[in-house]
This record gives structure tokens, C-alpha cells and sequence, in this order.
């Protein structure tokens, strides 16, 4: 099926196969006046004014003078969970830490309990409604992690939902998993049992091909920089690709693990110091920032600046979780890098985009708008890039073009 985009008012997109770092991460490529030819899930031709060959499109879609972007990766996030944590908003409002609401057997405590009680098709169901929701945000590729289940039947179920997921709806699902996201209550007494135990079902996961990553949450009161590193290079051996949540709210050494596993990205980094960033840059290591997580725990923003200037790529992601970021808008996280992290809208989208889709392991096929690369486009209610970062709040997509086909359109 040959679709035809035509009268855009102006691309905008990153260029290339891998991450952007320094200031090769603001550079876009523009073209105004343009259309792009799809052809069987990808982009075939870029060009301005009209085709020659217009009148072989199957399918014209009018982008009425509008700005077009590539499809937006979220590439952190805690998808799949039940139940949400609202009963801890008096709590967080006092001021209680995250850390000690965990430490006190809620936070993700709390949702393991609910997750455990939930079957696969309950986990699915209710994640597919906030694909639904994400997709009509823009966002047509999305990370999703376990680690709500802490045992081998419900990490397996978990990870078997979002398999049913990438089955049921456009959105393009990245699995990881994320065993080691807390010491269950059962084992609080016993971690290392707790980490065989979570070890010993790389080779089953592996086997089922039901994750492309491994991640852990290194941070004080959680896993350690020695348990991470034993975790994520046992994961290596099966094939999963390394991430890391670090220096969320300690900077206690998992960043300078990430850069020495060469880890394919460290997530947070709101208190990364100089060797970690040392670290991500000699490990080509993408630094995935999550502002609305910030915004949400009363934290500092990760230093993006001093990020991009060390010469680390940098991402943008949502963090979509029931406890420290129970929201998902992309739009909202991009205003964020904006205004708080100091990104500029350049930087911002190259964030969100390329290389958000090297952060997942996708760079060579998704995340930007080229020949050649997967149909993956937004059209936006908005004349020029601008636009999205100096209004906010509203969901700005007009259309969302997912492997080649409309699956949202704004009524
Ligand atoms: O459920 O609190 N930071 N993991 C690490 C989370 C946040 C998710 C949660
Ligand atoms: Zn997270």
C-alpha cells in the first residue's frame, strides 16, 4: 500500500542510526513545504512540493500546512501493574521520602501485592487502555518492565502480558526485565537467595525470548552496585541487553557500573556526580532523564546540561509508574526537559526520538524520518517545533501514523 503525506508545513527530524551526543544532538534536519511516500510500513521518499508519481498513492493524507516529527519512543517506563497508590498522597504530601515508604513495605511493595493478585489478562487489559492513551499522545514505541512481581510466576506473567500487548495494539513494545526492582518482604532476611532466585530465571526468559533488557534499581536500601553488576552481566550472558536505575536519589556507584558493562542506557541520574558522568561517556552509554519524575518528587532535575556537554547522549522519558510518576504524557515530559532540564526544543526532540530509540535498542530502524526507516510519524496541531514547547498541557498530535498507518486521529 502506497500512502502519500503531502503539504507539510515543516519536518523536523534527528538523522541517523545511533544516538546524538554533544552538539550533534541539536541539529535537526528541516525541510519545509515537504511530503513523505510510505510504501509497506516505511518511508520511501522525502521530498518538497509534490511527487512526480502523486497520482499512485493509494492513500493521501492532507498534513494541512501542519509540522511533522518521527514518532515518539518512550523508552522508560513501568507499564504493566495493579492496582495504583493513591492511599500514599498524604504521606508524600508530608514529606515522608520515597525510599522510606519502601523501606516500610509500601511503595513498590505495595503494587507487588496487587500485581501478584492480578491474572495476565487483568495485567494486559488495563495496560492496553494506557497504550491507547499514549499512542494519541504520539508515542508509537514504549519500554515496558517488570518488576512488580518479585517471584517467578508473577515476573513471568508480567512479561507475558506486554508479549500479549505487542499482539494487540500498534504501540511497539520493548520488554525488560526488571527482577531486581526490590527485595520481596519473604526474602528481606535472605538477598541472596533473593538473587539467585531472579538469576535463575534468565535462562527461561531468554529461552521464551519474553525480554531484550535487563535493568535494576541500584540505589541505597534497594541493590547495590556489586548486586547490579553480578545481576545485569548474568543477563548479558543470555542475551539481555544492560539499564540501570541509578542515582535516582543516591549517587552510590551504579552509573560508573553502567559505563563499565557498557550498558545501553542509566536511567534518573538526578544525583550523578563527575565520575559517573566520566563513566556514561566512556561507555557510550545513552542517559535516560525522567523530569516528571522530578516534578513529581518535589527532586532536582538531572544535570542535562552538564550531560550533553560531557558529550552523553541524552534521552527523555515519561517513568510511567503507581508511585514516583503516575502519568505518561510525553508532551508533558518534553515541556518539562524544556523549561527545567534546560534542553533546547532541538535537543528536546532528538530526546524523545533517536535517541529514546537507541536507549531501546532501535536507532537503525526507528526514531527518525528518513528513507529507508520504519513509517513511525506524528502530524501536530502546531505550525513549526516551537509550537509544542511554548504551549502545554493539551495534547498537541493530530495524527498518529504507527508502521505506516493512521492509528490515531484526533475527532
Ligand atoms: O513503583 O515506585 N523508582 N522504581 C524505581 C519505581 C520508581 C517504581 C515504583
Ligand atoms: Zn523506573
Amino acid at each position: 500500500m502506497k500512502t502519500l503525506i503531502k503539504n507539510i508545513g515543516v519536518l523536523v527530524t534527528p538523522t541517523g542510526n545511533a544516538a546524538k551526543a554533544g552538539e550533534e544532538q541539536s541539529k535537526l534536519y528541516v525541510l519545509h513545504d515537504a511530503y513523505v511516500s510510505l510504501e509497506d510500513g516505511k518511508i520511501v521518499e522525502i521530498g518538497t512540493g509534490m511527487p512526480d508519481n502523486a497520482d499512485m498513492a493509494e492513500e493521501v493524507i492532507d498534513a494541512c500546512g501542519k509540522l511533522v516529527t518521527p514518532g515518539l519512543v518512550d523508552s522508560h517506563t513501568h507499564l504493566v501493574f495493579g492496582g495504583w497508590r493513591e492511599h500514599e498522597l498524604a504521606l508524600k504530601r508530608r514529606g515522608v521520602p520515597y525510599l522510606e515508604i519502601l523501606a516500610q513495605g509500601g511503595g513498590i511493595l505495595s503494587t507487588v501485592k496487587m500485581t501478584r493478585r492480578a491474572t495476565e489478562e487483568e495485567l494486559a487489559d488495563k495496560a492496553e487502555n494506557v497504550l491507547k492513551e499514549m499512542l494519541a499522545l504520539g508515542v508509537t514505541t514504549c519500554e515496558a518492565k517488570s518488576g512488580y512481581g518479585l517471584d517467578t510466576d508473577t515476573e513471568l506473567k508480567q512479561l507475558r502480558a506486554i508479549r500479549e500487548l505487542s499482539k494487540r495494539q500498534p504501540v511497539e513494545l520493548v520488554p525488560t526485565y526488571l527482577g531486581a526492582h526490590a527485595v520481596p518482604t519473604e526474602y528481606k532476611e535472605n538477598r541472596e537467595a533473593y538473587l539467585q532466585l531472579m538469576e535463575d530465571l534468565l535462562p527461561q526468559i531468554a529461552e521464551e525470548g519474553l525480554a531484550e533488557f535487563c535493568d535494576v534499581f541500584c540505589e541505597t536500601g534497594v541493590f547495590t552496585p556489586e548486586e547490579s553488576k553480578r545481576i545485569l552481566l548474568a543477563a548479558q550472558r543470555y542475551g539481555l541487553r544492560s539499564k540501570i536505575h541509578s542515582d535516582e536519589i543516591d549517587a552510590i556507584g551504579g552509573t560508573e557500573v553502567a559505563g563499565e558493562i557498557r550498558a545501553v542506557s542509566a536511567e534518573h541520574l538526578i544525583a550523578i556526580n563527575a565520575s559517573g558522568i566520566d563513566a556514561l561517556a566512556n561507555g557510550g552509554t545513552v542517559a535516560v532523564l525522567l523530569p516528571a519524575t522530578s516534578f513529581y518528587l518535589n527532586k532536582p532535575y538531572a544535570p542535562a546540561r552538564a550531560l550533553v556537554e560531557a558529550g552523553v547522549p541524552v534521552a527523555l522519558a515519561s517513568d510511567f509508574n503507581p508511585g514516583s510518576c503516575p502519568g505518561f504524557n510525553l508532551q508533558l515530559v518534553m515541556n518539562l526537559g524544556c523549561w527545567k532540564s534546560g534542553l533546547s526544543p532541538e535537543e528536546v526532540l532528538t530526546a524523545v526520538t533517536l535517541n529514546a530509540a537507541a536507549a531501546c535498542g532501535r536507532a537503525d530502524r526507528i526514531g527518525s524520518v528518513e528513507v529507508g526507516k520504519q513509517a513511525d510519524l506524528v502530524i501536530w496541531d502546531a505550525p513549526n517545533l516551537e509550537y509544542i514547547f511554548y504551549r502545554f498541557g493539551e495534547n498537541l498530535a493530530n495524527t498518529v501514523i504507527k508502521k505506516g498507518k493512521i492509528q490515531y486521529l484526533k475527532g
